[in-house]
């Protein structure tokens, strides 16, 4: 017997645990464990039932999924169902904490499961660009209705216990052991004959509702490979039965691990896991951080006190009058009573979290705090006096964040006269939701700053990415390379609606104009005048007031109250004055040429940023791109997606860009020039600790 799988008899029930630490991912040696169990199982007559479980956290996460690139190894997973469906006797799934992709599988191929309350349940695998492979979009319609697993295979969430049993998902919730209830419930069962593999019937009207979410989810994530599988796999649930769906399943699947974008998205989720985390050898051990201020109670700062109160802190927050105060817990109040209308949180939760926060408007409050993070209005002058007292009041060892977006992280920590205290925290909006946080590394920050901001960042359950000091830091700095392209494509011919629908079928949830629109064009005039720089056309625009949806008018104009994008024929027209006023001809811009204008500048900042070691890791900047500026995940961010297209076709295409556009900005970075001269790839250069 392996050691994955611990095999003990109570009553006349065999029960084998799984335990493959830390997640009891499905490798080859648990599923071989497995096996054995259920042959163990097999062979002795004596035994009434066999119940399968995991540790408290997990059941199973699933395959592995570092197995994947490698040749599938017996047994597998569909093998130990079969076996299990086989079973003259019953065998019953017990699960505590997760049971999710091929672990729930596992779940759904027993004949019983019965869970804790606290137990979850998901079919994750779109979130990998794939579809579950062992029957979850088979058996879970037959158990639950082709309309919620649908909506469960497609979004991966989790389906807590209480909602599983009333799905019939599961079939019980052990309210004391586990164990002992499974026991019970396996003496008790029968196993039945192997399920009935006849196609569902269902009525018309749940057909039709499963053809209209079907349609719904397709128009949602179009473009992923992923979701058009899964939606064609719970549909022959519906047509066809059980064995034939399971072939197409497992056709489907197959063709998805092989594709480019489950490549894309397993080298996400490991990115996402690799990020933010110092190497041992540079790790200083301390205190988890208890107490934590806030300075500005602005809509970042509450954002930024709501992520610290979830992480169980105790928050002080800091405004320049009692009024403000009471408003920034106020608004916070609100916002918690929205989680629970949504069932996020509960009115204990929310009770605990209020009772953590406290208010003050002066700075000496920031004495007893662990860790304090300014996120005050974005000047030089303000921050610089709040980072002077920080440093007196402060107590030693204290982290000292700064939640600039854009300026010199070196000066604001030098105004502290503790530099080694302080670090940057770049938060996006809004805080309290989205999860990536640049960590800036200033010139001075000590390891043990950085390491105790990164141990923060986990804790607030974020993606702490660490990056050096530079305009814009990494990606600010590199999505700034497409504003000018895009201004220079409206110019020479193309309008907004084409620019932004080239987006987002490329999979950016929205494009740069409806952005621009969004975020106030105001703002971004403010720091072109501020650089010098000259947009032609949003120039144009801004010198008409239309600032974006704030004034119902920016690239596309807006009915009062809604913020859909209506194309505008004033701007139309006036863009093509400021082109004829620019001596531009206007022409037909194809939808390639949008791309490779606006996106390949993008890349080409990423190997600048590499080169000057602002961020340590191709997929660093991947990770900051997809999770703070909607780049699409199936493309595995801009590093990977460079990879994709090739180094060299990369730099040739930039080259010719540059020659044909004249615009220095598209000449090839140093370094993805020598890499593509070398054929080496930008992953294997790219250092991952950082200099002590
Ligand atoms: C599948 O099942 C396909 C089938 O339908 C068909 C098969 C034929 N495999 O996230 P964490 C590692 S596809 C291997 O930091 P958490 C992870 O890399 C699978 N390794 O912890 C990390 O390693 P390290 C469907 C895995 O508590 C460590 O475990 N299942 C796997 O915040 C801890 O992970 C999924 O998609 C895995 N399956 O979250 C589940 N899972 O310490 C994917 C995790 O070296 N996993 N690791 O960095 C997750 O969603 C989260 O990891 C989980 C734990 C919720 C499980």
């Amino acid at each position: 017997m392996t050691t994955t799988v611990q095999l003990r008899t109570v009553d006349r029930v065999l029960i084998a645990t799984i335990g493959n630490p830390p997640v009891n991912a499905l490798n080859q040696a648990t599923r071989q464990g497995l096996k054995e169990a259920i042959e163990a199982f097999q062979n002795d007559r004596n035994l009434a039932a066999l119940v399968i479980t995991g540790s408290e956290r997990f059941f199973s996460a699933g395959a592995d999924i570092t197995e994947f690139t490698r040749a599938a190894q017996p047994p597998s997973i569909a093998g130990l169902i079969e076996m299990i469906e086989k079973s003259d006797r019953p065998v019953i799934a017990a699960v505590s904490g997760r049971a999710l992709g091929g672990g729930l599988e596992l779940a759904l191929g027993c004949h019983l499961r019965v869970g804790t309350p606290s137990s979850r349940y998901a079919l994750p695998e779109s979130r990998l660009g794939l579809l579950p492979g062992v029957g979850g979009t088979q058996r879970l319609p037959r158990l639950i209705g082709p309309v919620e697993a649908l909506k469960a295979v497609v979004s991966g969430d989790e389906i807590p216990a209480p909602r599983a049993l009333e799905l019939g998902l599961i079939d019980q919730i052990a309210q004391d052991d586990l164990i002992a209830t499974a026991v019970t419930v396996g003496m008790g069962a029968k196993a039945g004959p192997p399920r009935a593999g006849a196609p569902l019937t269902v009525s018309a009207q749940t057909r039709e509702a499963f053809d209209a979410e079907a349609a719904r989810l397709l128009r949602r994530h179009r473009g992923q490979d992923a979701i058009e599988a899964c939606v064609q796999a719970v549909r022959a649930a519906l047509d066809g039965p059980l064995e034939a769906g399971l072939a197409l399943e497992r056709e489907l699947f197959a063709k998805l691990e092989k594709g480019a974008q489950s490549r894309a998205m397993r080298h996400m989720f490991f990115a996402e896991r690799r990020v933010g985390k110092l190497p041992a050898s540079q790790r200083v051990p301390q205190r988890p951080a208890s107490t934590a201020a806030v300075v500005g109670g602005g809509m970042m700062g509450r954002g930024i006190a709501m992520s610290l109160l979830d992480a169980g802190l105790q928050v002080t927050l800091i405004d320049v009058d009692e009024t403000a105060a009471a408003k920034a817990v106020e608004t916070i109040d609100r916002q918690y009573q929205r989680a629970i209308d949504k069932g996020a949180l509960d009115a204990g939760q929310k009770t605990r979290r209020l009772q953590a926060l406290s208010t003050a408007v002066d700075i000496a409050a920031t004495a007893e705090a662990d860790v304090v993070i300014e996120a005050v209005t974005e000047s030089m002058a303000v921050k610089e006096k709040i980072f002077q007292q920080l440093g007196r009041h402060a107590r030693a060892g204290a982290v000292l964040a700064s939640n600039t977006s854009t300026l010199d992280l070196n000066r604001i920590a030098a105004a502290s006269g503790r530099p080694g205290d302080v670090v940057g925290m770049h938060f996006f909006s809004p805080a309290h939701i989205m999860r990536l946080v640049e960590v800036i590394r200033g010139a001075d920050t000590s390891l043990q700053t950085l390491d105790r901001a990164l141990e923060l960042v986990r804790r607030m359950k974020k993606i702490g990415v660490v990056v050096g000091v530079c305009d814009g830091f990494v990606g600010n700095r590199m999505i700034g390379k497409r504003s000018q392209q895009v201004d220079r494509l409206l110019l020479d011919g193309a309008l907004p609606r084409q620019i932004d629908e080239a987006f987002t079928r490329f999979g950016f949830p929205m494009g740069p104009l409806a952005v621009n629109d969004m975020a106030g064009l105001d703002v971004a005039q403010a720091v072109r005048q501020s650089r010098g720089q000259v947009f032609p056309v949003a120039d144009a625009i801004c010198a008409l007031g239309r600032y974006g949806q704030k004034t119902q008018a920016g690239y596309y104009r807006y009915e009062p109250g809604s913020r859909k994008p209506v194309d505008d024929p004033q701007i139309t027209a006036l863009i093509e004055r400021v082109s004829a006023g620019q001596g531009v001809e206007r022409r037909e811009i194809s939808e390639e040429e949008i791309l490779d204008r606006t996106l390949l500048p993008v890349i080409n900042e990423g190997f600048r940023v590499l080169k000057e070691g602002m961020a340590c890791h191709a997929d660093d900047i991947d990770v900051i791109l997809v999770h703070g500026y909607g780049w699409p995940r199936w493309t595995g961010g801009p590093m990977f997606h460079a990879e994709q297209i090739g180094l060299r076709a990369l730099c040739d295409k930039m080259q010719k860009l540059a020659e044909t556009l004249d615009d220095p900005a598209f000449e090839p970075a140093t370094l993805l020039r020598a890499l593509a001269d070398e054929g080496l790839s930008v992953r294997e250069l790219s250092r991952r600790d950082l200099p002590a």
